[in-house]
């Protein structure tokens, strides 16, 4: 299968929702939806919205994914307001983001603030908004479940939690584990619930809940780790942000706290352990594989 027409086809379907429900309003508060939409439309890889789609692809056969498109849209607010948000002088202090200026930068401290709050606060709108719209109580049911899962993944048991470790805990980080505890927490959790939020709109049984626990477990981490390669092997213009932030902040990361080769062992154990599960215990997703071959090959 061509895994980029497989993509693209999910990623205009998933914009065009997005946008429909994201726009400027021609008002005093004008300002705060083109900070929003600005940092939206940036072009990002929409990998979570991806793999929320394509979980729920895989476990309901639908051919149409117009249930998961409120929750993948929401999901894809959350993170970027958390990059939008990351990227301001009291976190990691960044100028660039997806190849263009960060929402502060373009913007003002304030207004990047205020359009985080708002994507936040819009997807939790959009999320409610399609749980009060159901035909029965068991579909209602699913999709209070999936937000559930958004919720709690992206606040303090998931990337916020992660994200205050990142920025006051190196202290604590000693050891591998304590690394992978942190990036757990800071990036897996919301790659984890986009696949969990997908099964459980699909209606998933608790085998395969778990199924797709194990394999985006294993996802996130060797996502995270590629992230951390690309920090030091990556083409600035291509990556569309500088290279060398990690080490010039003195973070610890997956290279730093073992080697370039034994960060890039790792990936390629992990990114196997999560297509092994695809294919040999009985979730069958050809393009789920696909997914995670091209997240781990990534040069962005
Ligand atoms: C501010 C609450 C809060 C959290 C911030 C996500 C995050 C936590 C920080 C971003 C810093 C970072 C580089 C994390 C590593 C992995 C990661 C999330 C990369 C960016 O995600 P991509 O590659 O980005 O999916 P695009 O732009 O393609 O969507």
């Amino acid at each position: 299968m061509d895994i980029n027409i497989w993509m693209d086809e999910r990623r205009k379907i998933l914009e065009s929702f997005m946008f429909n429900n994201l726009k400027v309003i021609d008002n005093k508060q004008k300002k705060i939806y083109e900070a929003m939409l600005y940092s939206l439309d940036a072009g990002g890889k929409r990998l979570r919205p991806l793999l929320m789609i394509g979980t729920y692809e895989m476990i309901s056969h639908e051919s149409s994914y117009d249930e998961v498109l409120p929750f993948a849209t929401a999901m894809e607010m959350i993170h970027t307001y958390s990059l939008l948000h990351d990227d301001l002088p009291a976190m990691d202090d960044d100028d660039m983001r997806r190849g263009r200026p960060s929402n502060h930068k373009k913007f003002d401290e304030a207004t990047a603030i205020l359009a985080g709050d708002a994507l936040l606060n819009k997807a939790f709108e959009i999320m409610s908004k399609t749980c009060m719209q159901t035909k029965s109580l068991e579909q209602m049911k699913k999709r209070v479940a999936a937000m559930q899962i958004i919720a709690e993944s992206s606040g303090t048991e998931g990337m916020i939690g992660g994200q205050i470790i990142d920025i006051f805990g190196h202290d604590l980080i000693s050891n591998i584990d304590d690394l992978k505890n942190l990036q757990r927490l800071k990036t897996g959790a919301i790659i984890v619930s986009s696949c969990l939020a997908g099964a459980k709109l699909a209606g998933a049984t608790e085998k395969q809940l778990e199924l797709v626990k194990e394999f985006s477990s294993s996802l996130g981490t060797a996502f995270q780790i590629q992230d951390d390669i690309l920090d030091v092997i990556a083409d600035e213009s291509e990556l569309g942000k500088p290279i060398g932030s990690d080490a010039e902040e003195n973070k610890v990361t997956f290279v730093t706290m073992t080697s370039l080769e034994e960060a890039e062992k790792m990936q390629i154990e992990l990114s196997q352990k999560a297509i092994a599960v695809i294919d040999e215990k009985g979730l069958k997703s050809e393009f789920l594989i696909a997914l995670t071959e091209f997240l781990i090959a990534r040069r962005k």
